[in-house]
């Protein structure tokens, strides 16, 4: 159903008509927006059977009203937001970036303080004038005051799950043109370092003489759409800015040239020096140029033979942050790192039952036209009211309709199957807001903080380990409650956490949306022999897809196949 999301949207251009203090029109969104979320039918089979005019018969919908929502359902933007949120007085857009912050909060900031846009808000903080306001306090300038370092710590970095698709349809372009031999991204994307500072790509022609075809590249390059200001172009690099305040480099280079300068350009710096230095320890000079001995190019044109020439194996990007990885070139011992095909399933997603996009069968579905052989529904439990959470009766009711949709793949000869877990809360003093009568008759129980993130390091690490000490539960989510971007890390005593994973044999995920595992953590978790899980943490049956952010992050974790729980073999995962 789309009825929230389009409430949601009307609800939000009612706030921001509000803000600008326009008479009579808020109220008309806000009640619109009301009367849809309360409204029975769904939305969009409303706008499909009668079109237009059947929207118009929502009580408080007018024609106005009417035009933006069949706008929305069209094609899932609203252009007046847009414009409304350009033409505002206040930087709604950075403002509500903070946590704690929704246009009630901004507004009086505004009216009170002046407040207009972040530096402003840093501003009234260090004169300690927020605490004061009617309806914030000690704690909410507090919370303000941390989400703004967080959101300053992160500024000018992109997600890499939102650049990719971007990267993605740049190569191809560039793919495309006649006389381009080689290709590639390099910086931290090619790393896929979850952010990204500005993306570094890489293109070979034969012939770096040929004026008209460095041309045309060039002009292709800083003639994108997504170009807002061309920030330089030459003959062997051009740099431009996009839309949503991405740098992007274009480097030119020779065919013969093309391994030197990938290896240079994808980094790390870290990386790098040290491999100069072995480099030059054996005699020779490594740049971006190639691998020369006495002035006399040795090597240049692929990556894999500079590696070897230096005595090492080739080192997959995502392990090039000078942790180890160079030595275990040397001796030839790079671990194997996991692929996405080496995926059979996924322990994290939500379906409809707990507010999702979709039912289970749709979910199930997509994991099958993905080729897992298992998908596991884990959907939230009873204390996350706001996701409709289910208590012991629906996670009873919800395995029916699992045992029944299990016995059509079976009577259909389909070689998969649903498991039931469920992303168990676990509550402030540690123990589980689902009986364990209940649980027992689950597939696997996987477990999660969602609320209470405020409290010690010593507190939440008691709390969390208690849960991992339920025999039950094997799958602990999300184990440091960041989500990248958007919320900080709880405190929490992280050693502690993986020695009681290890202890209970409890998995850790690498959830995908979040990153909030960092690599350098689940590194350690393998050596300690700890199995981790890639979870999607889907919401719809699209974000399955998203499983590929989380393998990124687990190779640069070093994980293997074996490291990995949803790369085994429903058989293999002891389940009953
Ligand atoms: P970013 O953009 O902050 O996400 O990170 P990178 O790694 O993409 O860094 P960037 O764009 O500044 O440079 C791309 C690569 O070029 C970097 O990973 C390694 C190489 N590089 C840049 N500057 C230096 C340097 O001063 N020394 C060495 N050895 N390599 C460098
Ligand atoms: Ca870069
Ligand atoms: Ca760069
Ligand atoms: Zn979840």
């Amino acid at each position: 159903m789309k009825n929230q999301e389009v409430a949601q949207i009307l609800f939000e251009i009612g706030e921001f008509l509000e803000l600008q203090e326009i008479p009579f029109k808020p109220q008309a969104y806000q009640q619109a927006a009301i009367a849809i979320d309360n409204m029975e039918e769904d939305i969009l089979d409303l706008y499909k059977k009668e079109g237009i005019k059947g929207l118009e018969k929502i009580s408080g919908v007018g024609k106005s009203i009417a035009e933006k929502i069949e706008e929305f359902l069209k094609t899932g933007k609203v252009k007046y937001l847009k414009e409304i949120k350009k033409s505002s007085p206040i930087d709604l857009e950075e403002l509500t970036k903070v946590e704690g912050l929704g246009v009630k909060r901004i507004k009086k900031l505004w009216k009170e303080l002046g407040v207009r846009n972040l530096k402003d808000l840093e501003k009234a903080l260090d004169d300690h004038k927020i605490a004061p306001l009617f309806g914030f306090g000690e704690k909410m300038e507090q919370n303000i005051l941390e989400s703004i370092q967080f959101l300053r710590q992160g500024r000018g970095r992109f997600l890499l799950r939102e650049i990719i698709p971007e990267v993605e349809r740049i190569l191809e372009k560039f793919k495309k043109i006649k006389g381009v031999v080689n290709l590639s991204v390099a910086g931290s994307t090619r790393r896929r370092k979850e952010t990204i500072g500005d993306v570094d790509f890489l293109i070979a022609i034969k012939d770096t003489t040929d004026k008209y075809l460095v041309e045309k590249i060039m002009n292709t390059f800083v003639s994108m759409d997504e170009v807002i200001k061309i920030v330089g172009k030459g003959e062997t690099k051009s740099s431009i800015r996009t839309k949503n305040g991405l740098s992007m480099d274009l480097r030119l280079v020779s065919e013969g040239s093309f391994g030197a300068a990938i290896q240079y350009f994808t980094g790390s710096k870290d990386h790098n020096i040290a491999l100069r230095r072995i480099a030059i320890k054996q005699g020779y000079k490594l740049n971006e140029y190639g691998l020369f001995r006495n002035e006399r190019k040795i090597k240049g044109e692929t990556e894999e033979e500079i590696y070897e020439k230096l005595g090492m194996n080739w080192i997959p990007p995502e392990m090039r942050e000078n942790q180890g990885e160079i030595e275990l070139a040397i001796q030839k011992k790079l671990p194997i790192l996991v692929e996405l095909k080496d995926i059979k399933g996924d322990f994290h997603c939500h379906t409809s039952w707990d507010g999702g996009e979709h039912s289970i069968k749709e979910i199930a579905e997509r994991a099958i036209s993905l080729g897992y052989e298992y998908i596991g529904i884990a959907d939230h439990t009873q204390s996350l009211k706001i996701e409709n959470g289910l208590d012991e009766k629906r996670i009873l009711e919800q395995r029916k309709e699992i045992d029944l949709l299990n016995k059509s793949f079976i009577d259909k000869g389909i070689d998969f199957k649903i498991l039931q877990g469920s992303e168990v809360d676990i509550l402030k003093d540690g123990s589980l807001d689902i009986n364990d009568k209940t649980l027992e008759t689950l597939d696997y129980v996987s477990v999660s903080i969602h609320s209470n993130f405020k409290m010690g390091k010593r507190e939440m690490t008691k709390r969390i380990i208690k849960a991992l000490e339920n025999p039950l539960v094997k799958i602990l989510n999300h184990p440091t409650g960041m989500i990248l971007g958007k919320r900080g890390e709880y405190e929490v005593d992280i050693q502690e956490v993986l020695k009681a994973a290890k202890k209970n044999n409890v998995a850790l995920e690498m959830n995908s949306y979040r990153s909030d595992l960092g690599y350098q953590t689940a590194k350690l978790a393998k050596e300690m022999g700890i199995k981790l899980t890639i979870g999607s943490d889907a919401h719809n049956k699209k974000e399955l897809a998203d499983m590929q952010f989380g393998v990124y992050q687990a190779r640069r974790g070093w994980l293997e196949k074996k490291d990995v729980l949803n790369a085994l073999s429903l058989n293999d995962l002891g389940l009953r």
